[in-house]
Order: C-alpha cells, then structure tokens, then sequence
C-alpha cells in the first residue's frame, strides 16, 4: 500500500502515513516472540483511546518516507503497544535508528477505536496521502460533507458503490495534534472516508486492498472533476438521484438519502 501511494504520487518526501491494528490472535502471537525483546519506554499518545488499551498496531514513523517502507520496514515503520488505559505507547519493534510513530497518531488511534467499535472489529487500516487532483478541489467546492459527495459520486458510476455512505469534510486545521483527531474521528462514526482540506485524505478499511482502493478511487474521482470543470464552466449531463438509487436497489447498498 505505502509502495504504491508512492507510485501514484500520493507520498511526497515524508507525506502520508499508515497504521494497521493487529488481530487479537496476531497480537498474542507478536507479544509471545517479542517476550525477550528489549521494548521502549512508555510515551504519552496525545489523546486516550481506552476501547483499544493492551492492542498492538503497526505503524509508519514520523518523518519516514513511504517509500522506503517495503525496502526496510525494520527502519521506517514499529510495532507500538498501548497501555491498559490507552494513553501511552511503548515500541516493541522496529525504527531501529530511532523514531516515534507518525504525527498523526492521535488521528490513526482515534480512528481505530470508532472504527472498531462500529463494526465489530472488522476495520483494521487507516491510511493517509496526500492526493493532489482532491486536495486541489477542497481550494474550490464548499468545504462541506455534501457538496463533496455529490460531487465525487457523479464523477463516475462506480463511486456511490464504493462509498454510498458520501465522505466527511474537516476544515483547515493545523495537523498533528488531538484536535483534528477529534473532528476527523467524529466524521468517521458516520463515513470511511475524510478529506482534510488543503492536506490529504483518511481511508478507513478492513484491508491494505480496500484502503488503497478507497484513496485511489477517491482521488480518481477528483481527478475526473477537475478534467470536466476545466473542459466547461457546467458539465452537460450527469448521474441523476434516480440513477443513484437505481444503482443502490441494484447493488443492495444502502446509500445515503440525504445527498441525492
Ligand atoms: O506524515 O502526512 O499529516 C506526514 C503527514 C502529516
Ligand atoms: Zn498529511
């Protein structure tokens, strides 16, 4: 996934990051070969994640480039374990030059932990680039949940398939902190999905497959937008609500109402 957000241009020198909660069997098995392994010391999160205290996540370090993931992920990427409480982190493996997981952390944990709780365990990615043709549309569109969806679903048939729930929109906030874990957490209760403005996006997913799909669908989407907004000031024709909900009957999906 991080080899080929880069290929895409997602991952500009250290932009973007990734995390994936381990399995509670994968977990139990880590922990058992890590027994003897000297770990880190106990650092402060940020923000407090107490659904997911004792987990083990995988994760990119701050300041790594994604790039480099595949070729040594024993340098740029860790295996981090939270306390009982979910405030504190400690390294069981890798950034073995030294590091700390991503900046978005908070982001990634608090994602997790509603994530998790929503649907039983079954989401375990979360993963963040920065797409230009999208980050490009949040300098245009209302920075709003519908303009965005509606925008993106009628870019091409497949999108309201891939995310019937639209997608969440967070204001320009300054990244790296608790804050915009709150608000990009919040949107992610009802959405996989959600843009940063003027920063990236934020996959959620039940596999590394899905996320990427999710980030590149996305960004195709912007993309395709971008093509027929430069093309003419109004597009022709489009998808239309009985379209939408066509496809929803057909596909058995149950897609958001309130944006068509
Ligand atoms: O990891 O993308 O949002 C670098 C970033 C911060
Ligand atoms: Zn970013």
């Amino acid at each position: 996934m991080c080899e080929i957000g880069d290929r895409l241009g997602f991952h500009e020198r250290n932009g973007g990051n990734a995390s994936y909660h381990l399995l509670p069997e994968e977990a139990k098995s880590a922990k058992k070969r890590l027994a003897k392994k000297k770990t880190g010391p106990w650092v402060d999160i940020g923000t407090s994640v107490p659904e997911l205290g004792g987990d083990l996540f995988l994760v990119t370090g701050s300041g790594k480039f994604m790039r480099n993931v595949a070729y040594d992920p024993e340098v740029n990427i860790c295996l981090a374990e939270l306390n009982a409480e979910g405030t504190q982190y400690r390294i069981r493996w890798g950034l073995s030059k030294g590091g700390r997981p991503t900046s978005e952390f908070p982001t990634h944990l608090m994602n997790h932990e509603v994530k998790t709780r929503l649907t039983g365990g079954a989401y375990r990615v979360i993963y963040h680039a920065h797409p230009p043709q999208l980050i490009a549309l949040t300098f245009v569109l209302p920075l709003r949940d519908r303009d965005f969806t509606r925008a993106l679903w009628n870019t091409m048939t497949e999108c309201p398939v891939i995310f019937p729930e639209g997608i969440g929109v967070v204001k320009w906030m300054v990244p790296g902190g608790r804050d915009i874990a709150v608000e990009t957490s919040k949107l992610m209760a009802k959405y996989n999905n959600v843009i940063w403005a003027h920063h990236g996006l934020f996959c959620a997913a039940d596999s590394f497959d899905n996320a990427m799909g999710q980030m590149e669908t996305i960004e195709k989407a912007a993309h395709i937008y971008n093509i027929v907004h430069s093309m003419v000031p109004k597009p022709r024709q489009g998808i239309t609500s009985e379209g939408y909900l066509a496809i929803a009957r057909d596909f058995h999906l149950e897609i958001s109402k309130r944006f068509l």
